[in-house]
C-alpha cells in the first residue's frame, strides 16, 4: 500500500473512513507565518466568573478555592430527573408512541452538567501547571465520574475540555466540563459497539491491540510513559489529532491506580506543552475521555482513552474547516498522520513560555 498517493483509511473505533490526500501536502512548508503575541493574563481577573470569590450568573459567589473547584453549570444543557415536570416527560413519550414514531422519534432525557476549574490561577493552562496540580485535576475528574455515575438514572459521564476562542470557549480560566447523561451519547456508543464486536471477532481488545501495534511501529507515537502512550492515530481526521491510550486494559478513570493517575497527569502536561510549542501559542482544542458507561452492564470490552481534536493546521491562525466534501461526504486530510506525529515529536516538552 502506497501512502504517498490518495487513499482512505479506516477507523475501527468509529467504523468510518477518512480520505488522505498526501500529494497536496507537498506544497512548501511556510512555517510559522502569523504568530499571535502571547496573551498576558493576570493571575486574578475581577471580571472572570471562574476566579475565586467572584460572582457567577444568578448571583452565586465562588468560594475562595485554592485547588480544583467544581460547581453545577448555571446554564445546564440537561436537567436532573427531579427538575423536570412529569407533564414534559409524558408529552414526549406520547409522541414516541404515535404511528409516525419511526419518523419523529424522541425521548425524554435527564442529566447533570458541571464545570471543573483546574486552578485558582486565571492565567495557567495544563502544561503550565505542575505535576501535583494536574494530578489533582485527574483526581477531581475521577471523583466526579464516581459521584455522578452512581446517581440513579445516569448511564454515562462525559468529561471534556473545550479550549480557546476558536473552539467557542470565551473564558481562558483553565476549566473543563462534565455532562452526565441518562443515555450513552452517539460517539461513545459507536465506539463501544465497535470495541464489543472487535473483542468477539478477534478475542482481544481493540485498543490493547492498537497501543501494542503503535508502540512496536513507533511512527505515529508522539510521547509515552510507563502507563500511557500518545499517538496521532492512523485514521486521524484533525491535522494534529491525538489519541492517548492507557497501556493496561482499564475501563474508566476510577479504575486507575495512583501510578496511572500520575502517568496520565504526566502525559497530559507533555502533550499540551508540545501542542503549545508547535506554533508558540496557547493551542486550542476539544479533548475528552471515553470511558465505561455507568449503566451497570459489564462493558469488559471498553478501554479508557482520551481524544484531542485540535483545529489548527499550519499556524496560529490557519485552521482546518470541516466543510464542503467533509460535510457532505466524508472527512479529508492532506498532512499524513505520520508527518503530524513527526512534527509533534520535533518540538520540546519544555513550555515556550517557561
Ligand atoms: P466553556 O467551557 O465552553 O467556556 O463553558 C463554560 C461553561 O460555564 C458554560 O457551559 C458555564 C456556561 O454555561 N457558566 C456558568 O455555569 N456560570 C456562569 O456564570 C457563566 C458560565
Ligand atoms: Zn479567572
Amino acid at each position: 500500500m502506497n501512502f504517498d498517493t490518495p487513499h482512505r483509511r479506516f477507523n475501527p473505533l468509529t467504523r468510518e473512513w477518512v480520505l488522505v490526500s498526501p500529494h497536496r501536502a507537498k506544497r512548501p512548508w511556510q512555517g510559522q507565518v502569523e504568530k499571535t503575541p502571547p496573551e498576558n493574563l493576570p493571575h486574578y481577573d475581577p471580571t472572570c466568573y471562574l476566579c475565586p470569590g467572584n460572582e457567577r450568573a444568578g448571583g452565586v459567589f465562588n468560594p475562595p478555592y485554592t485547588g480544583t473547584f467544581v460547581f453545577d453549570n448555571d446554564f445546564p444543557a440537561l436537567l436532573s430527573s427531579n427538575q423536570q415536570s412529569a407533564t414534559v416527560q409524558n408529552t414526549v413519550v406520547s409522541g414516541r408512541r404515535s404511528t409516525v414514531a419511526d419518523l419523529f422519534s424522541a425521548e425524554p432525557v435527564s442529566g447533570n452538567c458541571r464545570v471543573v476549574c483546574f486552578s485558582p490561577r486565571h492565567d495557567l493552562t495544563l502544561p503550565q501547571m505542575d505535576q501535583a496540580g494536574v494530578e489533582a485535576v485527574v483526581r477531581t475528574w475521577t471523583e466526579q465520574t464516581v459521584d455522578l455515575g452512581n446517581r440513579e438514572g445516569i448511564n454515562y459521564v462525559q468529561v471534556f475540555e473545550n479550549k480557546g476562542a476558536v473552539m467557542g470557549c470565551s473564558n481562558p480560566h483553565p476549566h473543563s466540563q462534565i455532562w452526565a447523561t441518562s443515555y450513552i451519547p452517539n460517539e461513545p456508543a459507536k465506539e463501544l459497539a465497535a470495541q464489543s464486536d472487535y473483542l468477539r471477532e478477534h478475542g482481544s481488545c481493540l485498543l490493547c491491540d492498537t497501543v501494542q501495534a503503535e508502540r512496536q511501529n513507533g511512527e505515529r507515537v508522539v510521547c509515552a510513559n510507563d502507563h500511557f502512550t500518545a499517538v496521532v492515530p492512523f485514521w486521524a481526521v484533525w491535522p494534529f489529532e491525538l489519541l492517548v491510550i492507557a497501556h493496561r486494559h482499564v475501563g474508566a478513570l476510577p479504575n486507575l491506580s495512583d501510578a496511572e493517575i500520575a502517568g496520565l497527569a504526566d502525559i497530559l502536561r507533555r502533550v499540551t506543552a508540545r501542542y503549545d510549542n508547535l506554533f508558540e501559542i496557547s493551542f486550542p482544542y476539544s479533548m475528552g475521555f471515553h470511558q465505561t458507561p455507568t449503566d451497570g452492564a459489564p462493558h469488559e470490552d471498553c478501554h479508557l482513552h482520551l481524544h484531542f481534536y485540535p483545529p489548527l493546521l499550519r499556524s496560529a491562525t490557519v485552521r482546518k474547516f470541516m466543510v464542503g466534501f467533509e460535510m457532505l461526504a466524508m472527512p479529508q486530510r492532506d498532512l499524513t498522520p505520520e508527518t503530524a506525529a513527526e512534527r509533534l515529536r520535533g518540538v520540546s516538552e519544555v513550555h515556550y513560555r517557561g
